[in-house]
């Protein structure tokens, strides 16, 4: 779009029509009405602007999902040809169209081996309430119908259907709500600032951590259990990087009890540890049975999830199973499926997944790194396009702010005025950049981050909080 095609918005005015009658997700509506909601209005790049003309740099990628960063003609395009040649048609009854076709035999050839199919759905928690009934019946149908039980972790995003909200273990979720729904249980995150004990190492504290998937499938009983299932990197949870040792020894306890490993990779999907799938990364290293994935399969442009089945549970459900009950409308959206597979041809074809790998990670590894010299900064670490830190009231001895300073969050707000979109989960602040993120682009934003520190620290020190 060129810069003299770009309309004025009239914040005031939109400001107060959403106020009115817009409910915001995940949101304190009086609170935010108060405030007055940013109204973003355009974006080119890794960068947003608001409609005041303020430039933002995305540190978030929307929410997880713009890889390949705003402004792509080609997907915009592939949108347009595909509405205008079929918009709309649905799945169900023994139709399918060009564009879900060509999308199931582009994700069989770049999810990792043994993935032949998928199960299209609009949304992440419309997948993982997929999965929930996949695998209730892919057991079903292999006479282990006892066979219910789903252990998730605390702490854990799955989505926030019943069914999404209940894997995943937000105490906040599940108090709105009688949730979990029967037959989900979770353990403890592989999070060590908040498990770890005294001079444990990270190895160890690894394997510990994964000890108890076992314990809780020997309490459940193992002909109980139907499923494990976990982002390999939690995201909405606060980028949690797990130990390198906790994810093949959650693998082993999934074999030893043949019991289903779920990959939630809906953040992690798509290149955004860089490799197609956040199971294919060496720190992580499974082989799932099931992939969820979302956002990044069409980079946010428009809404598509799903499934990728493995062939262990595919040749069942296929050649035993019969119907399998569950659908949804735009199951395979002809249109969202066209942007999908530009966006995957363009992830492809250019290369971007391997200069995340061999490029633009290590970069991002070592600029982010930098900022654990700040008074208020420890543990600054990334995985991939993930990346996060822990904001200590002492560092020195590991002392957390009161999480009702909401020192996060006053964070947050220093770093959207001084441009840069980062994200606040109790003690840790987060980003996760579109991939094509440049090298002065990763310095332009730790810079502005490190001076959104510098604001927090000078802040706090103001009100007497430090
Ligand atoms: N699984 C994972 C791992 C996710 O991160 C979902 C499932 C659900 O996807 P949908 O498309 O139904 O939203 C997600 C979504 C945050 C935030 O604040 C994260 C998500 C969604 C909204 C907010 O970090 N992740």
């Amino acid at each position: 779009m060129k810069l003299n095609d770009i309309p004025t918005f009239d914040t005031a005015a939109l400001r107060a029509k959403d106020a009115a009658h817009h409910l915001h997700p995940f949101t304190d509506t009086k609170g935010l009405n108060a405030a007055g909601a940013r109204v973003i209005v355009r974006g080119d790049g890794v960068r947003i602007w608001d409609s005041e003309g303020h430039e933002i740099i995305d540190g978030m990628s929307g929410l997880w999902c713009v890889n390949l960063g705003y402004g792509r003609q080609d997907l915009v395009d592939a949108a347009t040809h595909q509405m205008q040649l079929l918009p709309f048609y649905n799945a169900f009854f023994k139709t399918t169209t060009a564009p879900a076709a060509e999308l199931a035999t582009l994700l069989a050839e770049v999810a990792p081996p043994g993935f032949e199919h998928v199960f299209f759905t609009n949304s992440g928690s419309e997948g993982n309430d997929t999965v929930i009934r996949l695998v209730r019946r892919y057991w079903d149908v292999m006479g282990q119908p006892q066979r219910k039980t789903i252990i998730s972790r605390h702490n854990a995003y799955h989505g926030s259907t019943l069914g999404g909200a209940s894997l995943g273990g937000m105490s906040g979720m599940h108090e709105q709500g009688d949730l979990p729904i029967p037959g989900i249980t979770h353990i403890d995150q592989p999070y060590q600032l908040q498990h770890g004990h005294a001079g444990e190492s990270e190895r160890h504290f690894g394997v510990r951590a994964a000890s108890w998937l076992e314990t809780k499938i020997l309490e459940l009983g193992p002909e109980n259990v139907a499923a494990f299932i976990g982002e390999p990197v939690q995201g909405a949870g606060g980028v949690i990087i797990p130990p390198a040792s906790y994810w093949p020894e959650i693998q082993r306890i999934c074999d030893q009890y043949g019991i289903l490993l779920v990959s939630d990779e809906v953040i992690c999907g798509f290149g955004r540890l860089g490799q197609w799938f956040g199971c294919q990364h060496p720190h992580i290293n499974t082989r799932p049975d099931l992939i969820t994935f979302a956002k990044g399969v069409t980079s946010g442009y428009l809404p598509l999830g799903g499934v990728l089945v493995g062939e262990r549970i595919a040749k069942v459900l296929i050649e035993q199973g019969g119907e399998f009950t569950h659908g949804f409308t735009y199951s395979g959206h002809p249109t969202c499926c066209a942007v999908a597979i530009a966006n995957v041809q363009a992830l492809r074809g250019e290369g971007v997944i391997e200069r995340v790998a061999t490029d633009t990670a290590p970069y991002l590894e070592q600029q982010f790194a930098t900022l654990a010299d700040h008074p208020l900064v420890g543990d600054a670490q990334s995985l991939g396009m993930v990346a996060g830190l822990v904001l200590y009231k002492d560092k020195t001895t590991r002392t957390l702010f009161d999480a009702e300073l909401g020192v996060g969050y006053r964070c947050r707000d220093h770093c959207f005025k001084n441009g840069v979109v980062m994200r606040a989960v109790e003690e840790r602040m987060i980003i996760a950049p579109p991939l094509v993120i440049t090298h002065a682009e990763i310095d332009l934003m730790i810079a502005r981050i490190r001076r959104s520190l510098d604001d927090t620290l000078a802040s706090l020190r103001e009100d007497g909080l430090l």
